[in-house]
This record gives C-alpha cells, structure tokens and sequence, in this order.
C-alpha cells in the first residue's frame, strides 16, 4: 500500500501580484495527476488548507473538481481533512455522497471521527482524518470544560477514538506540532490563527504514520514518519532553498514505513537578485529568456534612485513580482529623504514609492497599484489636506496602503 500526502495547497492564493490560480497551481494539478499515473499510488491524502480562504474564488472550486475528478477516474482513494483556511462545511459539501467514489472528506469535528480501513495483504491500514481543532470546538463536541489548550484537546480527542493497535493506522491531521518543544520551521507564507496552538508530537504516538499539513516546509517532527508535507509550490520567497517535492509514503508492515521524494515539475520557479539598481539592470539584461521564474529583487542602493522601479520593470518584464531593499546601515535623514538625489520633476507614484520604499523596505505590491493610483489622483486633484474616504478606494484590503498615503500626504503638506 502506498499513498501521495499533500498538504496546504491553498488554491487561490496570490504570490505577491501573481494570482497562481492562473498558470501555476493548475499546472501543479496536471503534473500531480501525471505523478499518479506513473507512481501508482493506492491513496491520496491531503492534509487541509486545500483552499487558501473560508469561500474559495470560483477558479479556485473548479480546480479542486478538476483534481478530485482526476484522482476519482485513476480509482484512487482521496482523504481530505479541512484546514484553519478552509470552511469545513464547504470543503466537505457532498461528502456522504462522494464516499461512494472513495473520496472521503472530513467535515466539522465530531466525538467519532472520519475512519477508513482498507485491507492490504494479509494487514489493514486505517485512515483517520482528524480536521483542524482548537480547543473550544473540542471542548463543545466532547461535553468537557477543562480543555484549555490545543495539546489537551488532540489528546481528549484521540482518546475517544477506537484504535486498532494491530492495525497499521495513519492520521491526517492539520495542527502546529512540536518535538519536545521545538517548533517546526516555519516558511513565512503560513497564516497562523487563534495562537500557536502548539501540540507535542507525543500527542500522536499510537499512529504509525501522521500526515500533517499547516507549516509549509517539508519536514518531519520529531520520528520520520510524522512529517509535514509541505505546500507543492513556492508560496513566499523565504522557500526560496527548498525544493518542491511530493511526500510518497509505503506501507510495507507495521512499523515499517518507508518515504520517498517524488520531484514534480513546476511552472515558475523563485529567482532572487540582489544589488545596487546598477547591478540589477545588468542582471536583469543576462536574464532576458531563461527559465521561467519570479523575480525577487532586492535593492542595496544607500538612497532609492528616482525611478528604481520603473526601471527594474522595464528591464524584468512581468517576472518582477517584488522589490525590497537592504542596505547595510538603514540610516537616512528626512532631509536627503525629503529631496533624494536627482532635482528633476518626479511624479507623485514615483515620489510615492521611494518614500514608500524608504519607510517599508519594500515597494507596494502590485495588486495595491491601483489603490495607490486612486488614492493619489484624489490627492492630487483635492490637494494634501482632503479627507479621504476609504470608500473612494478600491481594493478592500487597501487600509495599509492608505495609511501610508496619508502619512505621504502629510509629509509633504509641510514642503
Ligand atoms: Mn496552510
């Protein structure tokens, strides 16, 4: 017997600009399916966060069809338990009826949870899907008032479960889980609600194998066969070093569980450059049709040239998706801030984003564009000293962007 464990696919998220849902996580699905076809396995499991919000884009639903219709024509078992992303109830709409096609989706917590014993050889293996908990949820379901952390409340519920000890059993299972206090390592795309949440790995001790999603490096936990698996493409350039490989997992007995990394073709990959604006238009020119990848850069100049970006933009194409700046001594005055280098006319977006840059380390990002564009025209046209109303400005999650104008609006007010 053997299975693909997935996590934390997150279909929908955006990388920056870059709404993935596009080319890349499609992309990803085919290649998977390909990987089905080629390493046969028995089960698929995905350990939560299929969605990266509570009501997934419509891209984002026809994909997880077009992957559950794939893995339900290859005869594949499918376990899916539902992550602090997604909305249990929507994740799991159906399920009683697609349990029929051996998918099997893990819905709100309850006191018995999702269990699948499938025969192999002379041995069974069991699946339990445990969705991701906090305590109250627990607490609620099992009728108990002294459960006030998450490590407790895995425990409470494992507890409540039958477990066949001869049997070789896995768990899904979507949780922050630490080794003897230490925490796993952490990517930087992870959304981490309600706390840390943390759960010692002992917690899981009668499982022979734990598919854990929530932390998006591969890794394991503690013993080899409690592992993360990961999320399948680069969701932050801080994985920039880490490769994007599926977790196959062999049942061979029990206690005997053997994992492979099975390499998986991506779309893009994540390039980073890092230097003075000089260096980085050099870069950017020996760059011009390699690979695909997104463009990180990062920017070392000790002032922002005017026009860094439009510059970097000209020369990256649309494979900028980021610019951020370190400098080895972040001092600056408002003074030279104030005035930069260059005297020449600079418009209020390029005045904007140096001064955007200078205080953030980084420029906006490009889905704020627009936001920023809207806001300065209003400026512009009403003079510094306007009252904005936020609901002139359309991107909803504008609210920092619009601080930043304001600051940036103030500021220069006093010129
Ligand atoms: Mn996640």
């Amino acid at each position: 017997m053997k299975f693909f464990h997935l996590a934390d696919l997150h279909f929908g998220k955006m990388l920056h600009q870059i709404p993935l849902i596009k080319e890349d996580q499609p992309f990803f699905v085919e290649a998977f399916l390909d990987a089905v076809d080629r390493y046969k396995p028995d089960a698929v499991v995905m350990s939560g966060d299929i969605y990266d919000r509570r009501v997934p884009p419509p891209e984002a639903i026809r994909l997880f069809d077009r992957l559950l219709t794939g893995l339900a024509e290859r005869d594949v078992y499918v376990f899916i338990i539902p992550g602090n992303h997604d909305s249990a109830v929507r994740l799991s709409h159906v399920s009683g009826l697609l349990s029929s096609h051996k998918i099997y989706i893990a819905g709100e917590l309850t006191r018995k949870l999702t269990r699948v014993a499938l025969p192999d050889g002379d041995r069974t293996v069991v699946f339990t899907l445990m969705p991701y908990l906090f305590p109250a949820a627990v607490s609620e379901v099992l009728g108990r008032d002294d459960l006030s952390t998450y490590d407790a409340s895995a425990r409470a519920v494992i507890e409540a479960q039958e477990i066949d000890p001869d049997a070789v059993n896995i768990l899904a299972a979507h949780q922050n889980v630490l080794a003897g206090g230490v925490p796993p390592e952490h990517s930087g795309s992870e959304t981490i609600i309600g706390g840390l949440g943390e759960i010692d790995v002992s917690a899981f001790d009668a499982f022979d194998y734990v598919a854990l999603g929530h932390i998006h490096n591969a890794q394991k936990v503690g013993r080899d066969t409690v592992r993360y698996a990961g999320c399948p493409l680069y969701y932050d350039f801080s994985e920039i070093n880490r490769k994007k490989d599926l977790t196959l997992v062999t049942v061979r007995g029990k206690g005997d569980i053997r994992i492979e990394s099975v390499p998986v073709p991506l779309r893009h990959t994540l390039r980073r450059e890092s230097g003075t604006l000089e260096e980085l238009l050099d870069a950017g020119r020996k760059l011009a049709g390699k690979d695909a990848c997104y463009i990180e850069c990062i920017l070392r100049d000790r002032h922002v040239p005017p026009h860094a970006l439009e510059q970097l933009r000209d020369v990256y194409g649309d494979a900028l998706i980021h610019v951020k700046r370190e400098v080895p001594e972040p001092e600056f005055s408002e003074d030279e801030n104030a005035r930069g280098e260059g005297q020449e006319e600079l418009s209020l977006e390029a005045l904007f984003n140096r001064f955007y840059l200078e205080r953030n380390q980084e420029l906006p990002d490009g889905c704020q564009e627009a936001a920023v564009r809207k806001i300065l025209e209003i400026l512009d046209r009403h003079g510094s000293d306007y009252i904005l109303d936020p609901r002139a400005v359309p991107e909803e999650e504008s609210g920092e962007i619009l601080s930043e104008v304001l600051s940036f609006a103030h500021l220069n007010a006093h010129d």
